[in-house]
């Protein structure tokens, strides 16, 4: 938004949506102090009025999401492949909105449910706006979008009691997926950690489809597009999540908001996998215009071409971050659609959407979605029009009015031959090849972690016959696989059917992901009287100047008396926080107190079962025993040294120790 927009912070008179000043604002209008209120009072009625009509309809998926402003500038110029100016053009700035969502649950509902992530940016490009409207997988559920309101009916609340929220742990989702198995893949993305992104900052974001690059002579180019986060591609845990949904809902924008309030600006690179348009056929096991296939890196390595900085929080969440409105089909010269059936599909709905999510055809003119170059045309009035044309001629052509030059770029001249037919394609066939490709690459933590999402999903499935058809489904995935869901859920042994064809590509495993900068890691250390000041003095300097937010966590508000005999004061209490809001705990000597304190021993017998780092020193070890950590087992991410800086340092850059055995930790 620009400064034209309202202050809020007034300082002249208060008056009604008429510009007429307001006399009170406390008191309606009545016949007498103690009489009714009366009919004519117009101040009442528009207050109430406008309050009664503040809602507008969510959107009717990724409704709940989190946006912020900034830039992307292309690093070399790509004309060899497009002619897009903000691709070609290493000095354009271009600026940018994104908005990062869940896609299940409603807008009220949490941000860290096990779901697909969505990633949407919006380029104001000097050409008009392009729209990159992508997730933070790169593959879709299904293949043509004639099944999205199926896959959206199965996986959102059931509709006779709108149960459960924002979750797809239910019968009418698995029943859905089982029928219809080109979902398989997908499924597999969703019951790993990808579904649950420790923050908005890092997570990837893929545009799915293959979409097409245009050259000044014409040429096309598929590409996909790919964004990889600077800080890594990290993940919560399942318990952790479900935690966090409890103790802040609020989690993922929250981080979102207070890094770019801090200057911490996040970014991510552009990628894109180009595929000149000769080699379409040239994969055996899949078909460029199938999304629910990737392209393994292994194959078509990713390039990076640029980058995207988000460094401004958005003024006004409803009208920005709400009224934003995406369209897969806002494309700019040099950027074009392709065949895939999910994304012709997406072009009817975007646009179709926003018609009665902000109420008629003018939401193009809202200040987040205006392009910033000039438009021109005659569309005209309908509701909510901004603009106010002058002069008689609304038509083309015209001879009274002047005429706007119609010189666009051409449309990218597919030859499209073929008879009308509802018909998939048989290179669209295989439906698990890529799931099992995606098992072959996860690490032994990560199958960990996929078999127990899919016991914990299939194991709130009421219907038997929904969780014997998955595990028959999984079976063609991967026999182990199988073995070890069905062992969870009640189900009988499959006999293997289908040889696991051995493949693997090690882009797909976050375990590989490189060790990130640790700016912006939170780290908790619990006082209590008695606390060493200097080491955590020490501590607290040495993180927060490599940007750490380190939080002293106490008994209560206010202060604890350290060993030097000097007030320490904590940030917060205790008790207003949980282990799962931080990446580490640091447990300090001579804090006596915590040991018999069983929020700190909670604390970290949480945070450890959560594969985070766990530093502790002299009296602190007490705490550790009392959780259950085992201080014996060597563990990089548990720090006992006199000095735990470096191990903390290590341990927040390798985001998480997943390889420890917490089977027995009781937290
Ligand atoms: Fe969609 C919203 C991503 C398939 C129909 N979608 C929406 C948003 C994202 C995606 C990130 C939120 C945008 C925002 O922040 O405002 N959708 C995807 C991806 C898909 C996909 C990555 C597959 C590759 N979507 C898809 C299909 C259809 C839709 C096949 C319908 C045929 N999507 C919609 C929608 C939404 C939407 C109903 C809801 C609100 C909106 O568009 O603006 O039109």
């Amino acid at each position: 938004m620009t400064a034209t927009s309202d202050q809020r912070a007034f300082t002249e008179a208060l008056t009604t949506d008429q510009g007429i000043r307001v006399d009170d604002t406390d008191n309606s209008l009545r016949a007498g102090a103690r009489g009714p209120s009366l009919l004519e009072d117009f101040h009442l009625r528009e207050k109430l009025m406008r309050f009664d009509h503040e809602r507008i309809p969510e959107r009717v998926v990724y409704a709940r999401g989190a946006g912020a402003h900034g830039v992307f500038k292309v690093h070399e110029p790509l004309d060899e492949y497009t002619t897009a100016d903000f691709l070609t053009d290493p000095d354009a700035e271009t600026p940018v909105f994104v908005r990062f969502s869940t896609a299940q649950g409603s807008r009220g509902s949490c941000d860290t449910p096990r779901d697909v992530r969505g990633f949407a940016t919006k380029f104001y490009t000097r050409q008009g706006n392009f729209d990159l409207v992508g997730n933070n997988m790169p593959v879709f559920f299904i293949q043509d979008g004639i099944k999205f309101p199926d896959l959206v009916h199965a996986l959102k609340p059931e509709p006779h009691h709108e149960m459960p929220q924002a979750t797809t742990a239910h019968d009418t989702f698995w029943d859905f997926v089982t029928l219809q198995p080109e979902t398989m893949h997908h499924v597999m993305w969703l019951m790993s950690d990808r579904a649950l992104p420790r923050s908005y900052r890092m997570m990837q974001g893929f545009g799915v489809h293959t979409f097409r690059l245009v050259n000044g002579h014409g040429r096309g180019t598929f590409v996909k597009f790919h964004w990889t986060p600077a800080l890594g591609t990290h993940s919560l845990c399942f318990d952790e999540a479900q935690r966090i949904a409890g103790q802040d809902p609020d989690f993922h924008r929250r981080d979102l908001w207070e890094a770019i309030e801090a200057g911490a600006h996040p970014s991510w690179e552009l990628g894109v996998q180009l595929i000149p348009e000769e080699q379409a056929f040239a994969f055996d096991d899949l078909d460029l215009l199938d999304a629910t296939k990737l392209v393994p890196e292994e194959i078509v390595p990713v390039t990076p071409v640029g980058r995207l900085t988000l460094n401004r929080n958005p003024d006004n969440y409803f009208a920005e971050t709400e009224q934003v409105a995406f369209n897969v089909g806002n494309v700019v010269p040099g950027i074009d659609v392709t065949d895939d059936p999910l994304l012709q599909a997406r072009l009817f709905s975007y646009p179709d959407t926003q018609l009665n999510r902000l109420g008629g055809p003018n939401y193009p003119q809202l200040p987040v979605n205006r392009p910033h170059v000039p438009v021109r045309n005659h569309q005209q009035d309908g509701r909510h029009q901004q603009r106010v044309p002058t002069g008689r001629a609304n038509y083309l052509p015209n001879s009274l009015g002047g005429s706007p030059a119609v010189a666009g770029p051409a449309h990218y001249p597919e030859l499209v031959d073929g008879p009308k037919e509802r018909k998939r394609s048989e290179t669209f066939a295989d439906h698990y090849g890529q799931a099992t490709l995606f098992w072959n690459s996860m690490s032994a933590w990560e199958r960990a972690h996929v078999i127990d999402a899919f016991r914990f999903e299939l194991g709130k499935v009421a219907t038997m016959a929904v969780r014997v058809r998955m595990i028959e489904h999984l079976n063609r995935v991967d026999h182990d696989l199988a073995v070890a869901v069905a062992a969870g859920i009640g189900v009988e042994e499959p006999v293997p059917s289908v040889a696991n064809h051995g493949r693997a590509s090690a882009a797909l495993s976050q375990a590989g992901t490189a060790r990130s900068p640790v700016t912006t890691r939170k780290v908790a250390v619990l006082l209590g009287d008695g606390v060493t000041a200097r080491p955590v003095a020490a501590l607290f300097d040495d993180l927060t100047a490599r940007g750490v937010t380190v939080e002293l966590l106490g008994p209560v508000d206010g202060t604890v008396a350290a060993d030097d005999g000097l007030p320490m004061e904590v940030t917060r209490a205790i008790g207003t926080v949980a282990s799962v809001l931080y990446d580490a705990v640091v447990v300090p000597d001579g804090a006596l107190s915590l040991a018999a304190d069983g929020r700190a021993v909670r604390f970290v017998a949480e945070a450890y079962k959560h594969g985070k780092a766990v530093a502790a020193a002299g009296s602190g070890i007490d705490v550790l025993h009392r959780a259950y950590v085992p201080v014996d087992v060597p563990d990089p991410a548990l720090i006992l040294d006199a000095n735990p800086i470096p191990g903390l340092l290590a341990a927040l850059a390798a985001h998480r120790n997943f390889d420890r055995d917490v089977s027995a930790i009781p937290a």
